[in-house]
């Protein structure tokens, strides 16, 4: 850059943040405030800087609710709700909320009677995330009852942030998790039904769901858990992305947190809960920020995209909720707050809307 085009940029610069102060400081909003309403810095680096610099600040305990991915998720949420009121940490309450999805055999994709993979074993995924950026995680655990347990055990009582299979299992057995059978009779049922078939069942929210849920609590923070048995007839040690913290699960409690449900390869190679709160970090709205997250897999699959199951939801830190699917008619989320403390079942738009 000459020095009359570093000076102008300079001078710009000043202009642009004299400008931003006179709108905001009568109305107490930051810019960051600023630009998650929508409006715009014109570039110059600047962007970033003030992001970092402004902390958004909301009131506390007006935005205590809970969301979580599928229709299932209000029983879910109902247990999250009931926490989230008595002033329990949003952390308890993902973890407390997604565990009866995990008990419930009526949802054949999640914990208990979940969908086996192609030698017939139940491998399960799941992740938590908290308010100050900690993490746990497990992939391919089997007779283990609540996998989202033993993520936040191994966040809580170990320096790693994932285990997998068996280590992740004698490590559930040493914090006195019990091994359980968790096959049931009904998924074997299911299983053998495949065999003979031999081919993928068709993409259904009865086959091939995760609960992800995202909450706020009465201090304002915000915390995050997904859970699932993953891919119907996976090939054995195949890995989602409801375990990995960045794709399936994200939460950033400065900005807000997402998570995912759907064809996990796909979501992976988008990094797509990550993506969102990042998006969102930019002063994108959650429901645009959901959408773009959608854009990018449409993007690396012009052509298979309809055959993929995917849905985004974000939660903002000031309450803001958005969300996204890919196909018309098929996603939808459960929404608990103050307006809706039975829950409500909600349908965002998709891409193939
Ligand atoms: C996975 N994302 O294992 C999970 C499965 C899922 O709706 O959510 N299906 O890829």
């Amino acid at each position: 850059m000459n020095f009359s085009r570093a000076k102008i940029v300079f001078f710009r610069s000043l202009w642009t943040l004299f400008l931003c102060d006179i709108i905001c400081y009568p109305m107490k909003i930051s810019r960051r405030m600023l630009l998650a309403l929508g409006l715009t810095i014109p570039s110059s680096g600047l962007k970033t800087k003030i992001f970092e610099q402004n902390a958004i600040t909301f009131p506390l305990g007006s935005k205590i609710k809970v969301v979580s991915t599928w229709p299932f998720g209000i029983s879910a949420n109902a247990r999250a709700w009931e926490l989230l009121q008595n002033g329990s940490p949003a952390l308890d309450a993902v973890e407390q909320g997604v565990r009866v999805t995990e008990a419930d055999p009526e949802v054949t994709s999640v914990g208990y009677n979940g969908s086996l993979d192609r030698d017939g074993r139940l491998t399960l995924d799941a992740c938590i995330m908290d308010h100050q950026g900690m993490c746990g995680s497990v992939a391919g655990l089997e007779h283990i009852m609540h996998p989202i347990s033993v993520a936040r055990a191994i966040m809580e009582k170990t320096p790693h942030v994932m285990l997998v299979g068996s280590g992740a299992l004698d490590f559930a057995m040493s914090q006195g998790f019990p091994k359980e059978n968790i096959i049931t009779e009904d998924a074997i049922v299911r299983w053998r039904k495949w065999q003979q078939s031999q081919k993928a069942p068709p993409i259904t929210p009865e086959n091939h769901d995760t609960i992800g849920m995202l909450a706020i609590d009465s201090q304002g923070n915000l915390s995050g858990a997904c859970t699932t048995s993953g891919l119907s007839y996976k090939l054995p040690g195949r890995v989602g992305d409801s375990p990995l913290i960045g794709p399936g699960l994200y939460v950033d409690n400065e900005i807000g947190a997402a998570t995912a449900t759907g064809v996990g390869e796909a979501i992976i190679r988008v990094v797509g809960s990550f993506l969102i709160v990042e998006l969102m970090r930019q002063g994108m709205q959650p429901q645009e920020a959901c959408k773009e997250a959608v854009r990018r897999i449409v993007k690396i699959h012009p052509k298979t995209h309809p055959q993929l199951q995917i849905g985004f939801i974000a939660l903002r830190k000031d309450g803001e909720i958005g969300a996204f699917g890919m196909r018309k008619d098929e996603f939808s989320y459960s929404l608990t707050d103050s307006i809706h403390p039975k829950g409500i079942v909600i349908k965002p738009e998709s891409w193939l809307g």
